[in-house]
């Protein structure tokens, strides 16, 4: 028996704009479970102006989710109904009358996360199997292999390059960069959160933790146990504070993450140390195969005051002339 809270609050109109006909949908398999929340790809009948069958994601909740979670399962709802944007994951439909639990159906991103990816195109690395390889980012545009020396599919669309690597901190700066002019705060910007999608096209997604910014700025967080702790700038662990400049500093861990293939962040470093540690100045150190230039970029994201840290339309500017570089 379902719980009750998975299903739609009876007092909230469903919104004709969004509301999709559960009839309509097919739920096929579950693509991955997180600690409350499940995400499944199904078939979709005639949804976001496609006709016919069109494979999207749902994400629903747990059997056991609390009704905090069901809430932030709403919220990220209602922002993504606002979010439009190349770089951000797109909200199709949603089911939220009674009878079923909630669906948010959003576009289908066929590589996934994009932490699995990096690990995945790195298991190929060690496999040998991929010859256009090292990330050798401090070097010529020489080891970018032409395409004919790269593997056949589906293997070549694992490998990485390193224009790979500048053209998803460039996308995903465009996506913050965007959300941050719409006053959005991530809050849980990760490799994790990001979804790649055909084309390799990086989309921001998990709006779960989201939030409008306040007038002044700053997001007060309720207290709650899911804390990215990894990717939290020193303001938001001491004292909850979130601005888009904190998820600037969320985003030079992610570049850490690109560029580590998807390592985990402070290997070894005990998160109650975390914060002690950053406030006696401790970064992460460059990673062997990162350029000077780029660790440069990631270090900016990390300063301790958040307003020297770089805004994301200035990280445009920044991967733009590195892509340019990179031709
Ligand atoms: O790396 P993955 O296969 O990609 O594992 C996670 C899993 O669900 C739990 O989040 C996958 N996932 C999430 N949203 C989508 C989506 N919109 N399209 C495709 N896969 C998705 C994600």
């Amino acid at each position: 028996v379902a719980n009750r809270t998975l299903l739609a609050p009876k007092n909230s109109p469903p919104d004709p704009k969004w509301e999709f006909p559960r009839s309509r949908l097919t739920i096929e398999q579950v693509l991955g479970e997180g600690e409350f929340g499940r995400v499944l790809r199904a078939k979709a009948q005639d949804i976001g102006g496609w006709s016919g069958q069109t494979t999207v994601a749902v994400k629903t909740l747990k059997e056991d989710a609390s009704a905090s979670e069901l809430a932030d399962l709403l919220s990220e709802y209602q922002l993504l109904k606002e979010a439009q944007h190349p770089n951000v994951i797109r909200l199709l439909g949603a089911c939220t009358t009674s009878g079923g639990p909630i669906y948010l159906i959003i576009e289908f991103a066929e590589f996934g996360s994009l932490r699995n990816y990096l690990r995945r195109s790195r298991h190929l690395e060690s496999e040998g199997r991929v010859p256009c390889s090292t990330l050798l980012l401090s070097s010529s545009p020489s080891n970018i292999k032409p395409l004919d020396q790269q593997c056949i599919d589906p293997i070549v669309n694992y490998t990485i390059t390193p224009r790979d690597i500048l053209s998803f901190a460039w996308q995903i700066s465009k996506g913050m960069a965007y959300l941050a002019d719409i006053k959005l705060v991530h809050r849980d910007l990760a490799a994790r959160n990001v979804l790649l999608a055909a084309g390799k096209v990086c989309k921001i997604s998990d709006f779960g933790l989201t939030r409008d910014v306040y007038e002044d700025d700053a997001y007060l967080k309720r207290s709650k146990g899911r804390v990215p702790v990894k990717w939290m700038a020193p303001e938001s662990l001491a004292d909850h504070v979130y601005t888009s400049k904190s998820d600037v500093w969320s985003f030079g861990v992610l570049l850490w993450e690109l560029v580590t293939l998807g390592a985990s962040p402070y290997p070894g470093v005990d998160v109650h140390n975390l914060y002690n540690l950053l406030k006696a100045g401790y970064r992460m150190e460059k990673p062997a195969n990162c350029s000077y230039q780029l660790y440069k970029l990631m270090v900016s994201c990390w300063h301790e005051e958040a307003g020297m840290r770089p805004s994301f339309k200035e990280l445009i500017c920044h991967w733009e002339r590195m892509l340019e570089d990179a031709v």
